[in-house]
């Protein structure tokens, strides 16, 4: 386990997923390191982008660009990776292709396919990488903001994984889950337990927080949402502790869980055993605050798009939502509903910071 960091100076973030009462509410931005700052293209230079990931120095040096570029208004850094090093782990070759996103040569198309995965995962040789990113990140970002760690949910991995790129239709995913959902269940079950063990050793490594990623959700109704990722999803927050604890590590470590257009499963998702449930914008603030009733912290929700409005639109929109939000001093965390986007202007991402919410003077507003 890694040891002798510095403490602390900001743990608004772990706070408000302990469900305390804070000073202002903490923010950090989905897929805040990477595409849309011109200073990630200088450092990534053209290089591949798993091996950019893979070289330490400049996983971490990206990790904390946004940290450094809005000082004082981001409350938690998330380590550059990806959530497609889990099936890299189970043996598959993924290709990141620029401007196109993710491609496996090989993707599963049959159950057949199953067996040229994996059946025994050490984490810390194929992902060893990752942990050594993730060390010197905290090393390097010196008890500013907490590093949070993530990993890919296995039903959002499953779909990249038989689909072998992003995708509209889903077609061989619906396949998988509708022609051989005994296999699915296999499958869904192999990536479950590789990120189980991929989660703890982040945190043995240095991630103070976690992140699961079920960007997929939303492809699936109700019924199929607690078939195919309830089901697994609640397998990762019940047996996280025991893993943690045979690394040595009995301090509760906060867990959010994201699954985006799921919305019909908040109720769900608030007793699946997270902290924090992130949100995306389908859900009204008011109601989530409702509905969660104090269970967990919430994390979200403004359309990514508001980011191409005015500076007043993005205003009145934080505010709005803040407020949806109970003003934002518990159980909240301040997030995009998703990620940002390569072409939005970083100085309009920085306009999330409101009056009166934020912190004015460690953050200038042009
Ligand atoms: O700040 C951060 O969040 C950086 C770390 C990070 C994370 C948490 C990256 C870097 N990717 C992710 C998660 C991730 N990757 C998700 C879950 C979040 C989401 O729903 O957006 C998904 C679905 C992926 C898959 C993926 N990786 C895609 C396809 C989906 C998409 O949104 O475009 C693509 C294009 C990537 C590549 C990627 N991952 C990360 C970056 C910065 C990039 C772009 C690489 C480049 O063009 O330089």
């Amino acid at each position: 386990m890694a040891t002798g960091f510095a403490p602390l100076k900001n743990d608004l973030i772990l706070r408000a997923a302990r469900g305390e009462t804070v000073e202002r509410p903490p923010m950090w931005i989905m897929r805040q390191a990477g595409r849309y700052l011109p200073e990630y293209h200088v450092v990534k230079d053209g290089r591949d982008f798993f091996e950019t990931c893979r070289d330490a120095e400049i996983a971490s040096e990206i990790t904390i660009q946004p940290i450094d570029h809005f000082d004082g208004l981001i409350d938690a850094a998330i380590i550059f990776s990806d959530i497609l090093v889990i099936p890299q782990a189970l043996g598959m070759e993924v290709l990141m292709i620029d401007g196109k996103g993710p491609s496996f040569p090989h993707p599963l198309r049959s159950p057949e396919d199953l067996k040229k995965l994996r059946t025994t995962v050490d984490i810390t040789k194929e992902l060893d990488w990752a942990f050594t990113a993730i060390t010197l990140t905290r090393k390097k970002l010196n008890g500013r903001v907490p590093l949070l760690g993530f990993c890919g949910a296995p039903w959002t991995l499953l779909a990249y994984m038989t689909e072998g790129s992003g995708s509209k239709m889903f077609r061989y995913a619906k396949e998988w889950l509708y022609r051989y959902p005994k296999e699915s269940h296999e499958l869904l079950q192999r990536i479950t337990d590789v990120a189980i063990d991929f989660l703890a050793h982040q945190v043995a490594a240095g991630a103070q927080m976690l992140q699961v990623f079920e960007s997929n959700g939303g492809e699936l109704g109700p019924v199929e949402f607690d078939e195919f990722c309830l089901y697994y999803l609640k397998q990762i927050s019940a047996k996280l502790p025991a893993k943690l604890a045979e690394l040595g590590i009995t301090e509760k470590i906060p867990v959010t869980v994201f699954a985006k257009g799921s919305w019909y499963a908040l109720d769900k998702l608030c007793d699946a055993g997270y902290d924090c449930v992130s949100l995306d914008w389908l859900h009204c603030p008011a109601e989530a605050v409702k509905t969660a009733n104090g269970r967990v912290a919430l994390q979200g929700n403004m359309d990514p798009g508001v980011i191409y409005g005015t500076k007043e639109a993005i205003t009145a929109k934080v505010e709005q939502m803040i407020k949806g939000f109970n003003g934002g001093k518990k159980n909240y965390i301040i997030n995009l509903g998703h990620g940002t986007q390569p072409m939005m202007d970083p100085e309009q991402v920085g306009r999330l910071r409101v009056v009166g919410y934020m912190t004015p003077s460690l953050y200038k507003l042009s």
